[in-house]
């Protein structure tokens, strides 16, 4: 009798039984520039995002969660190295040409996850360079890449969705290539006969906003940074992006049947060009800016209902965050600007993306663990840069000493063990600024105030600022003059990290 119950468990029951004996899988859903006020979990008024609200009731939802930059390259390269950006050189916002910039012969995130024994994807915007220095080979073996840093699968694009070439790759190859009309690409000068943004406004279906560039190869009826010749039949339609990566995520997460999974899901949404669905159209009341939250937040319960109905959920731990903070007009006229409606996309914060100041990297962050994580709030100091080497943790492993020099374990603050954080903490933007506990010092800077071209504040002055981001979260009272010893103290302090 014994043995039958034991025979019908792992029979009828095989997948429970087996999310209840096997590693968490783990899911790192990566919005891009979503900010800290775009969620209703986070206090957006203006829009539902009930999918990711879920996950934030459920799970641990973190109010001091960062990326380490105000822009997507550098983000994504502190992510998978455990390293801040700034240390190495080339870590800027990255051509669609650009050479793959993480090492390969150091532990990255994914390789902490296959040390473990888990099968790992990178699914989405990669936007980390490919190749070995000149041009990647649009029409032949695209390599090293994802797959070279650590990723058993992947399917991505090269950059950006603003960025030619507007192609996808799976593993190391352009999809839907017609070997007879060859993929050209060019960040320089105009390749080829397709029309531009600049020469043929009105072959465009979103126009580009006057003097922010994005004028170059129309595709889709959307002017493009840079120019491509050929590919026809493997460009993409950009309302199927989301549709797409969701589709091969799920399929990644049906397949794994023997081995627990690593993805690594880098949503396209909320970036520029935003041009959702077309069931997403208009919805949000927002413009696209914000059905493309919608879309954003309907891929977030895609994923979510696979893992259930595989009886994966209670098992997996799936990480929600944003790779930089937000901005409305990044490029084209979307109707971000003319139907904001009150929306506050940074939510208590000054700033935004390319900025130093909260709204540059503080960003919506949330872990959901049914199986380990009791729901709540954290005010924990946390970063990206920490899941290399709290995962590492998680699975015993040492890292060698030059890898992920950055990466703190804070694997206790991340399943909501502790509420220590960080103590102390580097955000890269249009300066850079040192936290400290509650103290926040930014380094002086010439520069604008304001950024025109995307009406965001930079933060930027060319004396010290010094804040007390308990008290006053939108930077507004700069307490530096009054408090000099201690300013001088995060500014050596911050010397000694870049030194370090
Ligand atoms: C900027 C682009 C912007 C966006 C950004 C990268 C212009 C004027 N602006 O240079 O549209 O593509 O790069 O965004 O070209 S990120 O989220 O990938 O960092
Ligand atoms: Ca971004």
């Amino acid at each position: 009798m014994n043995r039958l119950l034991i025979f019908l468990c792992c029979f009828i029951a095989a997948p429970i039984c087996r999310a209840q004996q096997q590693k968490p899988n783990v899911v790192i859903i990566y919005a891009d520039d979503l900010g800290y006020g775009d969620l209703s979990c986070y206090g957006a008024k203006m829009i539902q995002t009930p999918n990711i609200d879920k996950l934030a009731a459920q799970g641990m939802k973190f109010t001091r969660g960062h990326a380490t930059a105000a822009t997507c390259t550098p983000s994504r390269y502190s992510l998978l190295t455990g390293e801040y950006a700034w240390r190495k050189k080339g870590t800027n916002i990255l051509p669609g040409d650009a050479s793959l910039i993480v090492p390969t012969n150091r532990t990255t995130l994914p390789i902490v996850f296959k040390k473990a024994g888990y099968q790992t994807a990178a699914i989405g915007k990669w936007h980390l360079g490919l190749g070995n220095g000149g041009e990647p080979d649009w029409n032949g073996e695209i390599k090293p890449g994802p797959n070279e840093t650590g990723f058993d699968y992947s399917f991505f694009f090269p950059a950006t969705a603003d960025r030619v070439p507007t192609v996808f790759i799976e593993n190391h190859h352009v999809i839907a290539l017609d070997t007879t009309d060859p993929i050209t690409v060019s960040y320089q000068h105009k390749v080829g006969d397709d029309p531009t943004g600049k020469e043929f406004p009105q072959l465009l279906k979103m126009h580009s906003t006057p003097g922010q560039g994005h004028d170059q190869t129309i595709v889709n009826g959307i002017g493009r940074i840079g120019y491509m010749k050929g590919g026809r039949t493997a460009r993409w339609t950009d309302e199927e992006l989301a549709f797409t990566f969701i589709d091969k995520a799920k399929k990644f997460i049906r397949q794994q049947q023997q081995r627990p999974f690593f993805l690594y899901l880098s949503l396209s949404d909320i970036h520029v060009p935003r041009m959702p669905g077309t069931a997403f159209k208009g919805i949000s009341k927002l413009g696209y800016r914000g059905d493309a939250i919608l879309q954003m937040d309907w891929s977030v319960g895609q994923v979510m209902q696979m893992l259930e109905s595989l009886h994966l959920d209670k098992n997996t731990i799936v990480i929600f965050s944003s790779d930089n903070g937000p901005v409305l007009d990044d490029g084209y006229q979307d109707g971000a600007v003319t139907q904001q409606h009150g929306h506050q996309p940074t939510g208590p914060f000054r700033g935004g993306k390319y900025s130093i100041l909260e709204g540059g990297t503080r960003v919506p962050f949330i872990i959901h663990w049914p199986h380990s994580i009791k729901p709540g709030v954290s005010d924990a100091l946390v970063s990206q840069v920490d899941l290399l080497a709290s995962f590492a943790a998680m699975f015993r492993q040492s890292l060698p000493d030059n890898d992920a020099v950055d990466s703190w374990n804070l694997l206790d603050a991340f399943f909501g063990k502790s509420k220590k954080g960080r103590s102390s903490y580097v955000e890269d933007g249009s300066s850079m600024a040192y936290i400290q506990g509650d103290w926040k010092y930014i380094v002086p800077k010439a520069g604008p105030k304001l950024m025109e071209a995307v009406n965001i504040e930079t933060g930027l002055d060319t004396a010290p600022q010094l804040f007390n981001l308990k008290n006053d979260p939108a930077e507004k009272n700069n307490m530096a003059a009054a408090n000099a010893a201690l300013v001088q103290r995060m500014a050596a302090a911050l010397e000694q990290v870049k030194t370090s």
